[in-house]
């Protein structure tokens, strides 16, 4: 039992009955405050300090009898130990992030180390050391996001501003995977977002060629949408890789059948890739001349949707944890 002056309480439950009864809105106190208005004005001064220094005592009383009861740790008579501890809510890994990692792990598992660098970039390390035209038309406002416009200060539109920041500063062998946010300038719906998130690979050194590509493509592929899944590479074309290629993974959900999904191909596409172009090389101080390499880049979204069949983009931003909690057992 704690007792101060007067005030006396057995547990933190009655200490709590007695605030609510003196200290509360419609405690006792609380009335008499309201009552101080109907004291003649003579009174007013001598019964308003009055009032004031019952309150703080009063607040004062219970905090010393919350003190006496302070020492929680130790088990009191009303204290039981056998009750079930309240239930703690585990969170759980956002989806990109689950894949994010798995991509990594696989590159980490043929070598490659994690690069990153920053999301605001200038213009040399996104667009003109990779080989962009002066007038292409990813420089535009259109589609990329401007900070300042002299000196020109962006907002990343890809990872590849980390490679190339990384080949600046170190000479073959270069084996780096880069995980990242990167934005665009594009209106939000349920397949485009103004950000989204990419990893992209880069393998640097001395006789690199299309062949190691393809073998550590259809290795990736196989990890990532398990054992079996085929690849075909079709041409295609960036500034900086030459040649380049897009790769497609035989559709999984009908086993290359055709279905609604694969819009009945039997093939879906999943990342682009290439031979980095020798200017990129040059630019970034490598000598094209002794050194090849090869890149790939992909969408973390885009590889999530196909692996867990998420069909609108923008549930990966809105946090609704009914759709987080469903990748619990993908942890
Ligand atoms: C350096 C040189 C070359 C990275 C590459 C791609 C192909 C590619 C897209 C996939 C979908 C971007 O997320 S996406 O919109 N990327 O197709 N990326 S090759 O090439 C590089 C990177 C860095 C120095």
């Amino acid at each position: 039992m704690g007792e101060v002056e007067g005030l006396k309480a057995a547990n933190a439950g009655e200490i709590e009955t007695l605030r609510i009864k003196y200290l509360s809105k419609k405690g006792e106190i609380s009335q008499l405050m309201n009552d101080f208005r109907d004291v003649p004005p003579e009174q007013k001064r001598e019964v308003g300090q009055y009032l004031n220094q019952l309150k703080e005592k009063t607040q004062q009383k219970i905090n010393e009898l919350k003190d006496s009861f302070a020492d929680a740790d130790a088990p009191s008579g009303d204290t039981d130990l056998t009750r079930t501890s309240y239930p703690v809510e585990m969170g759980t890994r956002h989806p990109l992030s689950i894949v994010k990692k798995e991509i990594c792990d696989i590159f980490g598992r043929l070598g490659f180390s994690i690069a990153e660098g920053p999301e605001i970039e200038d213009d040399w390390h996104v667009f003109s050391s990779l080989n962009f035209a002066e007038d292409h038309p990813a420089r535009d406002m259109q589609d990329t996001f401007f900070i300042s416009h002299n000196p020109e200060i962006i907002l990343r539109t890809h990872t590849s501003s980390v490679q190339t920041r990384v080949m600046e500063q170190q000479q073959p062998p270069i084996r780096i995977v880069c995980p990242g946010r990167v934005y665009r300038n594009e209106a939000i719906s349920y397949r485009a977002h103004c950000f989204f998130h990419q990893v992209e690979a880069l393998y640097v050194d001395r006789n690199v060629s299309f062949a190691d590509l393809r073998q550590a493509l259809l290795f990736f592929a196989g990890e990532l949408f398990g054992a079996g899944t085929r690849i075909r590479l079709r041409p295609s074309y960036f500034p900086f890789t030459e040649p380049s290629a897009e790769m497609d993974i035989s559709c999984n959900l009908c086993g290359g059948r055709g279905c609604q999904f694969c819009k009945h191909t039997g093939w879906v596409e999943i990342l682009g890739c290439g031979m980095v172009h020798p200017n990129v090389l040059d630019n970034c101080g490598i000598d094209s001349r002794i050194y090849s390499g090869y890149a790939l880049g992909m969408g973390i979204e885009r590889v999530t949707n196909l692996k867990y069949q998420v069909n609108d983009l923008r549930l990966f931003s809105e946090n609704d944890i009914r759709f987080l909690r469903q990748f619990e057992s993908a942890n």
